[in-house]
């Protein structure tokens, strides 16, 4: 709950996890985020670092968040972030979750534009290396709507 210009209101603009990932021990990049979408409107879910996939799937699962924002600065974001969306994708409750991902994601500095294209294919909403500023991610993060997430999914097959 937060207060804005007197009036008091309830979970704004939805709920946001922000998480690492497996591999990812470094923290203060999801101290910074988290305080920078918290500044945006949002309740924070904070994951912390080392997350496994599966604690990954169940807390988008059991929280329905309006967005999952993922961090990695150790150089192994491209690989973790292809297996992470890979597997949250699969889940048919999570196709529509808005997700992205940011940082220092390749060990040979920024990303090229085959390698965040591959991103995008394999799931991403957004890639923000980390040559961008958060001005991007901002507009991003703007165009968000609460529970938009949740909105029915067509399941395959069914
Ligand atoms: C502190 C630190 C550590 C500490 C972490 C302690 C902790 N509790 O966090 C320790 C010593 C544990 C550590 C370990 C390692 N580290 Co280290 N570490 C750093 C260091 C010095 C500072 C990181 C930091 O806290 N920055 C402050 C935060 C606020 O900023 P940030 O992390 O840069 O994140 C910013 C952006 O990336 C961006 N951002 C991040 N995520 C996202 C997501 C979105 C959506 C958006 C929009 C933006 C965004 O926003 C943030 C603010 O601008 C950096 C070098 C540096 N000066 O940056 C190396 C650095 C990140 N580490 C590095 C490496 C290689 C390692 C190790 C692999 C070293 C090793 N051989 O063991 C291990 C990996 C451990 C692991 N399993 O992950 C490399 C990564 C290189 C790469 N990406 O290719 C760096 C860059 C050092 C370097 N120049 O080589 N590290």
């Amino acid at each position: 709950m937060r207060a804005y210009g007197g009036g008091v209101v309830t979970d704004p603009r939805g709920t946001v996890l922000v998480s690492s990932m497996a591999s990812d021990s470094h923290t203060w990049n999801l101290v910074y985020l988290e305080l920078l979408v918290d500044e945006l409107g949002f309740d924070v879910v904070n994951l912390g670092a080392c997350v496994p996939d599966e604690l990954l799937e169940s807390e988008c699962l059991s929280r329905r968040p309006t967005m999952l924002v993922l961090s990695s600065v150790n150089g192994h974001g491209y690989q973790d972030g292809l297996r992470v969306i890979q597997r949250l994708r699969a889940f048919p409750e999570l196709r529509a979750l808005p997700v992205v991902i940011g940082g220092k994601l390749g060990v040979g500095g920024p990303l090229t534009a085959d390698e965040i294209a591959q991103l995008l294919l394999a799931g991403f909403d957004a890639v923000f290396d980390d040559q961008q500023n958060t001005a991007s991610f901002r507009r991003f993060a703007a165009t968000l709507t609460a529970g938009a997430a949740q909105l029915p999914v067509r399941v395959e097959g069914a």
